[in-house]
C-alpha cells in the first residue's frame, strides 16, 4: 500500500514538472515556521537542518543522507523518486535570474527533503547544510561513498541514462495535459526530443563528472564574486542568499 507521501510524490512529480504552485506551496510553508523546522514535524520534535562545518555536526545525518540515496539510485525509472527523476525537475522547470528562484527552490528541496527522510527511514532526517560563503568549496564529508558523483552506482554514461529511462520518459511525456504541454513548450521544449537534447547537454558522465569532486572541492566562480553577482541578479540580495 502507498505511503500518503508515496501519494503525495506522485501527485506533486507526476508529470515530472513542478508547479509554481507547489514550489510556493513549499516555500510557503518553510517561511511560516522557524527555519529550523519542517512543516511535517510541528507535532514531533522539530528538524534541525545542521551545519556539516559546524563544531557539533551529527555524521549520523550523512549516513542517512547515502541511505536515502542509494534508495533513489535503487527505484525503477518510473517512479517519481528515482534519483534521476528527481533531477530531471530540475532540468524542465528551474527559474534562475528572476523572483521564482528562492520560492521554486525551497519548495523542491522540501519535497526532497521528505523524500530522503521516507527512504533513508530516518524521521528526523533533515538536509545538512554549509555556509559557502565562508567556506567557498564542498566540506570532504560530502564526498563520501555514494555523495561522491563518480561513485559507481551513478550512471556510468548517458548512453546508459538514456537506454535505462527512455521508455519512462516517453510515458511520462506522452501523459501531459494540454496544459502542461503549452507550458513546456514555453520553456523551449516542443517535444520529448528537446528534453532528450537538453539532458545530453546537462549529462557529464561518471568518470568525468563536471560537477565538483574530491580533488577539486571549489566551487566555480567563487574567486571573482560571480556567485554573489548570481544571486543578486536573482532580485533577492546577496544577503538573503
Ligand atoms: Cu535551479
Amino acid at each position: 500500500m502507498r505511503s500518503s507521501l508515496e501519494a503525495k510524490v506522485a501527485e506533486v512529480f507526476s508529470p515530472i514538472i513542478m508547479s509554481r504552485r507547489d514550489a510556493l506551496l513549499g516555500a510557503l510553508a518553510i517561511a511560516a515556521v522557524p527555519w529550523n523546522t519542517a512543516r511535517s514535524a510541528l507535532a514531533t520534535p522539530p528538524l534541525v537542518r545542521q551545519s556539516i562545518t559546524g563544531a557539533d555536526f551529527s555524521p549520523a545525518t550523512l549516513e542517512s543522507f547515502k541511505r536515502a540515496i542509494r534508495a533513489m539510485l535503487a527505484l525503477p525509472p518510473t517512479d517519481p523518486r528515482n534519483w534521476y527523476r528527481q533531477a530531471i525537475i530540475h532540468v524542465l522547470d528551474c527559474p534562475h535570474a528572476n523572483w521564482w528562484f528562492l520560492p521554486w527552490h525551497r519548495g523542491y528541496l522540501l519535497h526532497f527533503e521528505e523524500i530522503c527522510r521516507e527512504l533513508s527511514g530516518d524521521p528526523q532526517f533533515a538536509l545538512p547544510f554549509w555556509d559557502w560563503t565562508s567556506t567557498p568549496r564542498v566540506p570532504a564529508a560530502l564526498f563520501d561513498d555514494v555523495l561522491s558523483p563518480t561513485h559507481g552506482l551513478y550512471e556510468e554514461s548517458f548512453e546508459t541514462f538514456r537506454a535505462k529511462f527512455e521508455m519512462a520518459l516517453g510515458d511520462l511525456w506522452n501523459g501531459l495535459t494540454a496544459a502542461q504541454r503549452d507550458q513546456l513548450n514555453q520553456r523551449g521544449y516542443a517535444s520529448v526530443d528537446d528534453l532528450w537534447a537538453k539532458l545530453e547537454s546537462y549529462f557529464s558522465a561518471r568518470a568525468e563528472s563536471r560537477a565538483e569532486t574530491r580533488e577539486k572541492p571549489e566551487l566555480p566562480d567563487w574567486g571573482d564574486g560571480r556567485g554573489l553577482r548570481r544571486a543578486r541578479d536573482c532580485g533577492v540580495g546577496a544577503d538573503a542568499v
